[in-house]
């Protein structure tokens, strides 16, 4: 990571607008091919292949985690939300066996993180989740439709990008 890097640690005013009107996620793996992965097919997992590596996944695969909040330093905190998707290391696991040592998440409106396979990889109960749930409801459009949890982040929300548009799956090896 270097000081120019746009997905470095910044403050940030959130945009309270979604930002394109196609909501698909488009994931680019290390071999330069894609999957793109529309919001519904997030909640119906029929986007998995079926040649998929159950071994490495973890179950169920739809994961909750409860008592996250989005603390911004502009206007406060909101929450507690309990919120559902699949688990960020999951999604890469499923759509690509090869090496990986980082990954990139990025909105339409260009706000995003990154996220080492490292701490994707640790054991918590709290996992870094691709969701599309919000207590139980669908995620609306206002909402981040695929929004990136990052239960262990509770400084500024930095790391809840919403909208998400792509997940770039990075080896640097
Ligand atoms: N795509 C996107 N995600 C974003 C932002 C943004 O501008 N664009 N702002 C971040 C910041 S700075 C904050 S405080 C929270 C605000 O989340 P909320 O709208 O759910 O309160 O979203 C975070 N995620
Ligand atoms: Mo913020």
């Amino acid at each position: 990571m270097t000081v120019h890097d746009p997905l470095a640690p910044h403050s940030h005013e959130p945009n309270p607008l979604p930002p394109t009107p196609d909501a698909d996620m488009t994931v680019h793996l290390p071999d330069g091919s894609t999957r793109r992965i529309a919001p519904a097919a997030l909640r119906s997992l029929d986007f998995i292949p079926a040649d998929h590596l159950p071994e490495r996944l973890s179950t169920p695969l739809q994961v909750t985690v409860p008592n996250c909040y989005i603390v911004s330093t502009g206007h406060g905190t909101s929450g507690p939300f309990s919120f559902t998707g699949l688990r960020l290391l999951d999604l890469i696991n499923l759509l690509w066996p090869g090496e990986w040592t980082q990954v990139e998440v990025v909105s339409g409106d260009g706000f995003g993180t990154r996220a080492l396979r490292t701490e994707l990889a640790a054991p918590t109960s709290r996992p870094i989740l691709l969701a599309h749930t919000l207590d139980g409801q669908p995620l609306t459009r206002a909402g981040g439709l695929v929004r990136l949890i990052v239960p262990s982040e509770t400084d500024d929300a930095l790391r809840q990008v919403k909208w998400v548009a792509h997940v770039r799956v990075i080896s640097d090896g």
